[in-house]
């Protein structure tokens, strides 16, 4: 069934009899993250794959999935009739309006964020009662889920625990933190009252992403997006107006890195985790340190620094650095990429062999 062709929302093809084919469903797959982690389940083998995003995904990626749906994660109708067509074992939930789309439209981001979650929650909750085995289901949180009140409160911090802080100044980042609850609640709690409870349904999993830095997309939406946005504005021979200033310093990741610790927490036996939420990162440069890396490796590149100061703020209440001994310890871990090897292995030449095309 590999590459079977998409599917809008409100047609699906006909279940052949009675059995439910299983699989794994990731939301948000045509963003940054869901097109690397369905290349990289792909070249893992798996065949099972069920892909939805609002809109169509790229033939590529499309041809990796056994199914592709257009659709959206907050129609009822839409996920009911996943459960019908689909024994889901797993289920990597990435849709998600990021901090600064979020800000303009911020009862909306809720919906999506939380009330998409909450859904899915639910499918994953029906689909284990339906199938027997509980339903893994890993979740992108965010750096954002934690706030400082000031620069000089974040500075003084330094690098800070999963479980301090987390008082967000942005929509998204009060989302990511509420849904960090929801998939506790379905985990341990889930219809604690009811007679006919069953226990241990959904298997939660949830790593904070910082900034996600990737040499085949660029983001949009985000607000730590000035370190992509300016490394593949250099590519492209274009100015860059960095809407931070050159001293902001937040945590930092690429996306092959992010990957990777992504399906090695979805892989680890769930009794070796200690704690329900994993921070991430690899590097926490300065805006004007990852520019001076751009320059190097870009001579001609045009970068100025003009912050917004509505987004300055949003990224001024983001910790200088997180604590990642947790994941190192729990799941094993260990980004590939340093600052300096992100830049000479992995951005420049494949942001390079990108725009060369
Ligand atoms: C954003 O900028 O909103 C995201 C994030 C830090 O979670 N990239």
């Amino acid at each position: 069934m590999a590459g079977m062709s998409s599917t809008e929302a409100g047609s699906f093809p006909s279940v052949q009899g009675s059995r439910r084919s299983s699989a794994v469903l990731i939301t948000g797959a045509g963003g940054e993250v869901g097109h690397g982690l369905i290349r990289a389940l792909h070249d893992r083998g798996r065949r099972d794959i069920v892909a939805i995003d609002l809109r169509d995904l790229d033939p590529d990626i499309r041809a990796m999935c056994m199914q592709t749906v257009v659709g959206d994660i907050c129609d009822a109708m839409l996920l009911g009739r996943l459960l019908a067509m689909f024994e889901l074992r797993e289920i990597y939930h990435l849709a998600a309006l990021l901090s600064t789309r979020a800000e303009f439209t911020p009862e909306t981001a809720h919906d999506v964020n939380v009330g998409g979650t909450l859904g899915l929650l639910r499918l994953a909750a029906e689909q284990a009662r339906s199938h027997g085995q509980p339903v893994k289901f890993v979740f992108p949180s965010s750096i954002a889920a934690h706030g400082l009140p000031d620069l000089a409160t974040k500075t003084a911090a330094g690098t800070i625990r999963w479980d301090q802080h987390l008082t967000p100044t942005t929509m998204y980042g009060c989302n990511k933190l509420a849904c960090e609850h929801l998939g506790r609640y379905y985990m341990h709690h889930y219809r604690q009252l009811a007679k006919d409870r069953v226990p241990d349904l959904v298997d939660f999993r949830c790593l904070r992403y910082p900034g996600l830095i990737s040499a085949d997309t660029v983001p949009s939406g985000g607000t730590s997006d000035y370190g992509p946005e300016m490394i593949h504005a250099a590519a492209r021979g274009e100015h860059y107006a960095c809407f931070v200033r050159e001293d902001t310093r937040i945590p930092f990741l690429t996306m092959p890195d992010a990957i990777d610790a992504t399906l090695q927490l979805a892989d680890i036996d769930r009794r070796k985790l200690s704690t329900p939420i994993y921070n991430l990162t690899a590097f926490s440069p300065t805006a004007g340190e990852f520019a001076a890396l751009v320059r190097e490796h870009f001579p001609a590149a045009d970068i100025t620094f003009e912050p917004d100061l509505q987004r300055q703020a949003i990224v001024d209440s983001w910790p200088v650095d997180v604590d990642d001994a947790p994941a190192r310890r729990d799941f094993g871990f260990a980004p590939k990429h340093d600052l300096d090897s992100a830049f000479r292995d992995y951005l420049v030449p494949r942001i390079r062999a990108r725009y060369a095309r």
